[in-house]
């Protein structure tokens, strides 16, 4: 059951924590008991994830952050005026809210008050972001929904007493793999109004060299947020990973356009998993899967958006012409 609590600006909804641990266990459990194995990567943002990624959008090797950034800085004025007046702005994987500011600082140029509806998966980052932003704009009020994005878009679906802009940006929906990427963008249809709009933010197929020094910084940084995966599995459900039999690895496929993210086991050996009663074996040379970051065209952006029912009413690209904002309408 979804816990809310209500305060004069600030609102919050969240799915039950209970449920949540129990669903890191049956996901590790059938993660790693399935052939090749793999981790579902919405398990990377416990608090030290969330930290570790918001680190990531900092590294000089990680163009993405700074390349919607500039999108924004340049053209949310104009985003903002194919939403009908007022509106309010949603937000899947809202993070730290850092580039949202520059939507909400447009919306408030033209209408009195916004009301910003955040989903993400980390409460932690949620209650953090909406502290700042509601200390930053006093025209602000914020629902914030700590969920995944599943019961998130349900939440959504609810938001209809204005048009709405859903911002779905960071080029999240790179976890997906292009069918369910379709399938997600056509649920997010589904919560749409014919005057809702949805802000699609979007990396683009480039340079594998690009691409592989993005995924493996120098300075290690994505190599942590990798291994804070298995680090929470000891933290969570007592497991017994040593993190020095580990190796982060992140190769480039399909000619750029997806990288595929996980952990190289560097010897073969036994863990335990207290929680889950069980040990696993594996070999030197093995492979868990953790994340997929998928790469589009602008054509294939464009064959998405017919797919979900929605037309490309605009797009955005950054200088270098590495990353992508469109704006989404329905059809
Ligand atoms: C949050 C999915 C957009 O794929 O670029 C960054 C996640 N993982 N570095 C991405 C990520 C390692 C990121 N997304």
């Amino acid at each position: 059951m979804p816990r809310a609590q209500r305060s004069p600006r600030y609102a919050w909804i969240e799915e039950n924590r209970a449920d949540h641990l129990d669903s890191f266990a049956e996901a590790v459990e059938s993660g790693l008991g399935s052939e090749p194995r793999s981790l579902p990567c919405r398990f990377l943002y416990d608090a030290t994830g969330s930290e570790l990624f918001e680190a990531i959008c900092e590294l000089p090797e990680y163009y993405l952050t700074r390349a919607e950034h500039e999108i924004l800085e340049h053209h949310a004025d104009a985003i903002v005026a194919h939403c009908a007046t007022p509106a309010a702005l949603a937000e899947l994987g809202s993070g730290s809210s850092t580039k949202t500011r520059l939507l909400i600082e447009a919306f408030l140029r033209r209408q009195e008050r916004l009301r910003y509806v955040p989903v993400d998966i980390s409460r932690s980052m949620l209650d953090e972001a909406a502290q700042s932003l509601l200390g930053d704009y006093r025209q602000l009020e914020i629902l914030a929904i700590a969920s995944e994005y599943r019961d998130g878009l349900r939440q959504l679906g609810k938001e209809t007493r204005l048009p709405k802009l859903i911002a779905w940006l960071g080029s999240n929906i790179g976890n997906f793999t292009r069918e369910e990427a379709t399938d997600f963008v056509a649920g997010i249809r589904d919560t749409m109004g014919a005057e809702d709009r949805l802000l699609l933010g979007v990396d683009l197929r480039k340079d594998a060299r690009v691409l592989a020094a993005a995924y493996d910084d120098a300075s290690g940084v994505t190599a942590r947020f990798t291994r804070n995966l298995l680090e929470r599995i000891n933290r969570e459900l007592d497991g017994h990973f040593d993190l020095a039999d580990w190796r982060h690895r992140a190769r480039v496929v399909d000619g750029g356009g997806r990288v595929e993210i996980g952990l190289i086991c560097q010897r073969t050996h036994e863990v335990r998993i207290d929680a889950l009663d069980s040990r696993y074996r594996f070999a030197r040379g093995e492979f868990i899967h953790v994340e997929d970051s998928t790469k589009y065209s602008e054509a294939e952006i464009a064959e998405l958006a017919g797919r979900a029912s929605l037309r490309v009413e605009e797009r955005w690209l950054d200088g270098e012409g590495r990353f992508s904002l469109s704006l989404l309408a329905p059809a």
